[in-house]
């Protein structure tokens, strides 16, 4: 008897395969330019969906290994990586991952042509991206920083697509302390008889201890607390012989997801370091590193959504149950239109993010430009961080219990995308960071004339009403904070979370509206205009109306 067996879910070329995104790239970026990418992005497409998938289910039980000791005694602290990490610098150098982000030639575009890369690129390598996050987010921190001695050291390798060559960064910032407040960092620094800066403290949670170089919060003796008494330190961990410098491995992380990630926690002592700036203000210094490192997170949101619902699309015409198809039952089809419009909002905010970060590192945004970019950059990573927790749990589901067992390869995709909404600043983090943004001078008025521009295009009735409830998600959103500014800054910070979230869906709306409008003058194509008016329905707003009045503190008093 022949026993039934099912054909599992498979990839294709996913760049050829990604409509969206082709559609998103024709309308931001003029046709030759466009016309020169396509064979590196083709080339992208081919290798994430063939080779490094079919490496990853081959490798999947392969995570890196300590060492900390060898045969005779000596402290080495090696970490093994897995192999394709191994590899993973290599093509990260050769299709300039990092580099393409800071190469003249595609000017505004640069970035538009990096994260395109990215996004095709980061489910498919294991997290590789986020060494090479980090090391984008190096680059710009030392840039912004004006030191000319470290910009002419570092710059060329972070930034080479010479694999043999290219260095990447850490980003070493977390303590037992706090993850978030940063400012309570402990780790000391001083400078030694030779007139050397040398840190001292535990580094709780250091992602990629394979990275050549960090940069790295401590406190210089006589500082005072907070973040304004930190300073930023540049690291170089490995000397001449690649020993690592006074730097002991105390173990891996041993985390939900991201295992492929050697996440370590650090004994820094007496590590020589280098000041990059002034000897204060550290977090103010490190925060260009994070907001790189924030839209590579969300970029990567985006592509773990993109991932899972390939495979889940993939997976639903060769499943039958019911005496059909999945792809043709209406509920399973209903389920993966709704992922389907969540990513295509999310590229639609993340990619415009993106363009003004291209504009602004060229000196080409205006003041609302840039202050735009401050708002939406946390709402961005906001909500494509819940979004991919959400999709990617879906994709599971979508796939029965299948999607539950973990040589499917499916599993992973769920714990790997679960930190994307705590890495980088959690949502309340990001929400409070968003708040900050809004404190600065018109910032809603920009976001509101942004929206405003976007419904001004529109001729598609469907279409105008999506923009139009963006607009007034928007609108309610500035009366709630108006009134709520009163009652104080608790007040405030309590809605935080679902005045982001508000605004940040709100925005993607608005934005996937105008795509939509667009790809039906240019292209006849309906696809985005789905996609918004599906977006819409899965819901916009999350501030309620009236507000519960003292609702936490009867749900949280002591014995609730
Ligand atoms: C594949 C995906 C890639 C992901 C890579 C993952 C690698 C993971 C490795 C890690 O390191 S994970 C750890 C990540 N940790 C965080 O993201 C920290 C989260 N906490 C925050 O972001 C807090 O908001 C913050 C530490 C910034 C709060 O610290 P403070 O000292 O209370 O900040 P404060 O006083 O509000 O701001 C200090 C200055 O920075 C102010 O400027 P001034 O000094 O001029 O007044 C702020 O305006 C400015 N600032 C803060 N956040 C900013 C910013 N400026 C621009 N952009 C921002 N986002």
């Amino acid at each position: 008897m022949e026993w039934f067996v099912q054909t599992p879910p498979a990839l294709g070329n996913q760049f050829d395969d990604d409509a969206a995104l082709q559609a998103l790239l024709a309308r931001l970026v003029p046709a030759d330019v466009l016309a020169a990418w396509a064979p590196e992005l083709r080339s992208m497409g081919e290798l994430s969906g063939g080779e490094l998938y079919r490496r990853q289910l081959a490798e999947r039980l392969i995570e890196p290994v300590l060492t900390q000791w060898d045969a005779w005694g000596r402290r080495i602290d090696h970490v093994e990586l897995t192999p394709l990490w191994r590899d993973a610098h290599k093509i990260a150098a050769e299709y300039g991952l990092v580099a393409a982000g800071y190469e003249e030639q595609y000017g505004e575009y640069a970035r538009l042509r990096q994260f395109a890369l990215v996004y095709l690129f980061s489910a498919a390598s294991d997290l590789y991206s986020c060494p090479l996050a980090m090391t984008d987010g190096a680059a710009r921190a030392l840039l912004a920083s004006g030191n000319r001695r470290l910009i002419d050291y570092a710059l060329p390798p972070l930034t080479s697509r010479d694999p043999a060559r290219f260095w990447t960064s850490g980003q070493w910032m977390t303590e037992l302390t706090g993850g978030s407040d940063v400012g309570r960092t402990e780790t000391q620094a001083w400078r030694d008889a030779d007139g050397r800066w040398r840190l001292q403290g535990r580094k709780w949670f250091t992602s990629a201890v394979s990275s050549q170089i960090a940069l790295a919060l401590a406190r210089p003796q006589g500082n005072g607390p907070g973040g304004r008494g930190l300073a930023l330190f540049f690291v170089e961990l490995r000397d001449g012989e690649g020993w690592l410098q006074n730097i002991e491995v105390l173990r891996l992380k041993d985390k939900l997801g991201t295992r492929k990630v050697p996440t370590a926690e650090l004994h820094l002592l007496a590590t020589p370091a280098q000041l990059v700036g002034e000897p204060a203000h550290g977090v103010r210094q490190i925060t260009p590193m994070l907001n790189v490192t924030r839209l590579w997170n969300a970029v990567t949101a985006l592509s773990y959504m993109r991932r899972g619902i390939a495979l889940a699309r993939d997976y639903a015409h060769k499943r039958e149950a019911f005496g059909a198809s999945l792809m043709d039952q209406p509920l399973h089809r209903d389920t993966l239109a709704g992922m389907q419009a969540e990513l295509e909002a999310g590229l639609q905010l993340v990619f415009f993010t993106v363009r003004l970060t291209g504009r602004q590192e060229c000196g080409l945004a205006d003041a609302a430009e840039s202050t735009l970019l401050r708002l939406l950059l946390p709402l961005a990573k906001l909500i494509t961080g819940r979004q991919a927790v959400a999709v990617t749990s879906e994709v599971l589901e979508a796939f029965g219990g299948a999607g539950y067992v973990e040589d499917t390869g499916l599993p992973v995709l769920l714990r790997d995308a679960q930190v994307l909404s705590i890495w980088e600043g959690t949502t309340n983090v990001l929400a409070l960071d968003a708040l900050r943004a809004l404190r600065a001078q018109g910032a809603l008025d920009c976001l509101q004339a942004e929206l405003a521009r976007c419904r001004a295009g529109l001729e598609e009735p469907s279409l105008v009403g999506c923009a139009q409830a963006a607009q007034t998600e928007v609108a309610r959103a500035e009366k709630w904070l108006e009134a709520t500014q009163a009652r104080g800054r608790a007040s405030v910070e309590a809605g935080a979370r679902r005045l982001g979230l508000t605004l940040g869906r709100a925005s993607a709306l608005a934005l996937l509206a105008r795509h939509a409008q667009w790809a039906l003058d240019q292209r006849g194509d309906a696809r985005p205009k789905a996609a918004a008016l599906r977006f819409l329905g899965n819901g916009i707003g999350c501030i309620p109306d009236p507000e519960p009045a003292d609702a936490d503190t009867a749900l949280l008093a002591r014995g609730a």
